[in-house]
Formats: C-alpha cells, sequence, structure tokens
C-alpha cells in the first residue's frame, strides 16, 4: 500500500534510474550486449528493489509511462554508445505483459527508434513465458513485425514458469534466457544440468539461442560452454552497475 502510493506519486525519470549488466559469449567471452535494469530510489521509502515494486506498478498502471521512459532511455543509451565505440552492441530491455496489450506498441517502438537513430538490431526485448503463455494470434503477429524489422525477442526466465514448449514453435523468438534458479544449481544438481542441457538442445533443434542468467563462477561457466550455451549473464562478468562504471569496465578496455 505504502509502495501503491509513492509509486502514484514518483516523477518520472526524477525517482527513477537504468542500471547495466553485461552479457558475453560463453565461449569467445567477447561483449555482445547488455540487459538495463530499473532502479527505484523513492523519496519516502528509499531504495525500493524491482521485485517489490514492479508487480504493483502494473497492477496500478504506473508502469505504462515508467516503461516508456526505460525504452527511451535505453534505446537513446545503446545508440549513444555503439556510436562513440563503433559497435554493434544489443540492449536487453524488460517488457512487462501489460505492454503487449498495448495496439500501438510497435509504432511506439519504431519511434523511439527513429528518434535516437537506433537501429532495430540493437534492441533485445526481455519477455515472460507469461506473456508467451497467452498464446493469441494478436501476440503471434506482434512478435512476427519485431522480428522483421530485426528486433530480437528474449523469452526471460525460462525454465521455471509453466514451460509449455509449443509456442516456442508458435512464436518467431530468437533467444532461450535460462533462468537463474537452474544456474544455480549447475554445479551439484544433476537434475538441473539435464534440465539445462535439455533446453540448450531444444533451443539448438529450433534454430534459437541461449543465455544463462546468474552466473557467478567459472566452474559454471565451463558447464554452460560444454553444454554449447551461446551467451552469459551473471556476477561473473559484471553487476548490474551505472552507465559510468559500465563504460569503465565494459566498454573502455583498449
Ligand atoms: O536486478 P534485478 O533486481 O534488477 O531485477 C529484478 C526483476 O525486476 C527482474 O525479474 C527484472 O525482469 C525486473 N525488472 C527490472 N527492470 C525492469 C524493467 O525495466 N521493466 C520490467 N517490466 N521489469 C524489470
Ligand atoms: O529480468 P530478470 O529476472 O532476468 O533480472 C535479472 C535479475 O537477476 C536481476 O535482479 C539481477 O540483478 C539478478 N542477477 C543477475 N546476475 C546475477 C548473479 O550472478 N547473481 C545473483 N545473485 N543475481 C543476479
Ligand atoms: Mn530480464
Ligand atoms: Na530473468
Amino acid at each position: 500500500h505504502q509502495i501503491d502510493l509513492a509509486l502514484k506519486k514518483a516523477p518520472i525519470p526524477g525517482e527513477f534510474s537504468l542500471v547495466y549488466q553485461p552479457q558475453y559469449t560463453a565461449h569467445s567471452k567477447q561483449l555482445i550486449g547488455m540487459e538495463a535494469l530499473l532502479r527505484w530510489n523513492s523519496s519516502e521509502l528509499g531504495f525500493v528493489p524491482p521485485d517489490a515494486f514492479i508487480s504493483i506498478a502494473e497492477e496500478n498502471g504506473v508502469i505504462i509511462p515508467l516503461s516508456e521512459w526505460v525504452m527511451k532511455e535505453s534505446i537513446r543509451q545503446i545508440t549513444e554508445w555503439n556510436r562513440r565505440y563503433g559497435l554493434s552492441l544489443a540492449m536487453g530491455i524488460n517488457i512487462s505483459p501489460l505492454q503487449l496489450d498495448d495496439p500501438r506498441f510497435v509504432s511506439k517502438l519504431d519511434a523511439l527508434l527513429a528518434e535516437a537513430g537506433a537501429e532495430p538490431k540493437w534492441i533485445n526485448l526481455e519477455v515472460t513465458e507469461r506473456s508467451a503463455m497467452k498464446g493469441e494470434k494478436v501476440l503471434a503477429d506482434l512478435f512476427k513485425e519485431l522480428s522483421r524489422r530485426n528486433i530480437s525477442l528474449s523469452i526471460d526466465d525460462f525454465g521455471t514458469g509453466y514451460s509449455s514448449l509449443s509456442y516456442l514453435k508458435r512464436f518467431e523468438i530468437d533467444y532461450l534466457k535460462i533462468a537463474k534458479p537452474l544456474v544455480d544449481g549447475l554445479a551439484d544438481n544433476e537434475t538441473d544440468r539435464q534440465i539445462v542441457q535439455a533446453i540448450v538442445m531444444i533451443a539448438t533443434a529450433l534454430g534459437l539461442r541461449t543465455i544463462a542468467e546468474g552466473v557467478e563462477d567459472e566452474s559454471q561457466l565451463a558447464i554452460l560452454d560444454h553444454l554449447g550455451c551461446d551467451e552469459i549473464q551473471g556476477y561473473f562478468f559484471g553487476k548490474p552497475v551505472n552507465p559510468q562504471e559500465f563504460e569503465r569496465l565494459h566498454l573502455k578496455r583498449e
């Protein structure tokens, strides 16, 4: 309730900021992009973690203007970085299922890309299995539109939710993002390891790429590389950090 009230009053962007977590290839350890993660420093409540406010923002509607700012700012940021460093990194943006209900979602995205002068291939939208489970033709059409533009789509937290696999064939998806709980168990839980192996095999069979999330140590990285997982995100390569830190740690390494 406190969060609900504070959220409705919070100025956007004012109390909000974005941090960025790097994504590297598992085998050759090359930087390929980053995920934008939202932070809220409330004047009333202090720092509130996303897990505590995103679902409330979805209930009270604040997620809509907030997400529009997230998209605008992260697209601006990736354009600046790719220009400055002559790179073609991809920005991962978390998308709430509510945003996908907006019939103008794609045209809004088009407008933001045009405004920033960003290439569509620099964008990777992360949607959860929750969105994909809607299973509607509308969603299939939306994903097709994004794919046609060369905007990538990832299924976030893959392997923890409902995990009906049928939508993998129905929707034009580019990445499966293997959920952290499965990665946590990799080194000492045989079942988790077999599940991750199966996910990579399914992805390979369907022509999808895989990225593992929450990779914290070398042994997890080695197992994932061995299993054929393409990319890695986690504390091993870097925590989510502010833009200045991200630049210093991951971009300015001559
Ligand atoms: O670092 P971490 O605590 O940031 O993120 C926690 C959760 O909050 C993640 O599941 C992530 O998907 C979600 N999240 C972070 N930033 C955003 C955002 O900009 N939009 C949405 N919808 N979810 C986000
Ligand atoms: O969108 P999503 O659920 O995937 O957000 C990623 C979440 O996982 C964020 O909260 C981020 O801070 C967290 N995270 C990313 N890498 C690691 C890691 O290596 N260890 C831990 N404990 N958390 C991580
Ligand atoms: Mn995510
Ligand atoms: Na996730």
